[in-house]
């Protein structure tokens, strides 16, 4: 069986909700296809999220990491296409915040994803979940995860697929926050599920 870690994060700024905490932990020890799937939730935190992510990383040995987070505002389920090499914007949970500053000062300007976002796109629409993919994980945490991780990946010349999905907001979101656009738990959760299952088909 293969190992899939599964990343969510806590809730952060003014949203009192993170539906990506939920999906993590409800899918821990959960067999999808041919993935047994470790989950995990990560800190809002600059200094913490992405250490916490490679110790999961090297502790799970995992095939395939796909890390979760919400993007507010969004209506879709968004794979995303590449995480570049700057943190900048909204303070972290802790209050730590940057501007227009590298993550790895000798790293590469970004890295794309190495999932199948393509295919992970056509599963989800065929399932019936709006999607689009992404050009922009932003400069916050969900962009500092997805590239630190893409970054071990490629110093440790690892044969480990990677990548980053937003979610938009839930419901129980919604009703706390009306103006956002916001989907059933339920579905967010059988959208990873369907992106999971999607890994391993045929090329398209
Ligand atoms: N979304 C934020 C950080 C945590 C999360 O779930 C982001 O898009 O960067």
């Amino acid at each position: 069986m293969k190992k899939l870690l599964l990343t969510g994060f806590v809730p952060f700024l003014h949203y009192p909700i993170n539906p990506t905490e939920d999906i993590a932990t409800s899918l821990d020890g959960v067999t999808i296809g041919d993935y047994e799937i470790i989950g995990r939730v990560l800190p809002v935190d600059y200094m913490q999220s992405a250490k916490q992510l490679i110790e999961h990383y090297d502790a799970v040995r995992p095939d395939v990491v796909i890390s979760l987070g919400m993007a507010a505002g969004r209506h879709q389920i968004t794979p995303e296409r590449i995480a570049i090499n700057c943190r900048s914007g909204e303070p972290d949970n802790r209050g730590v915040r940057f501007e227009d500053e590298p993550i790895e000062p000798d790293g590469p300007a970004g890295y794309f994803a190495t999932l199948p976002i393509r295919r992970i796109l056509i599963a989800l629409k065929e399932r019936g979940y709006p999607a689009e993919i992404s050009n922009t994980a932003g400069t916050y945490l969900c962009n500092n995860v997805m590239y630190s991780m893409l970054h071990k990946i490629a110093l440790d010349a690892a044969d480990v697929r990677a990548g980053f999905i937003h979610l938009p907001a839930s419901h129980e979101l919604a009703v706390k926050d009306p103006k956002l656009p916001s989907w059933p738990q339920q579905d967010l959760r059988q959208a990873v599920v369907t992106a999971i299952m999607a890994l391993d088909g045929e090329p398209s």
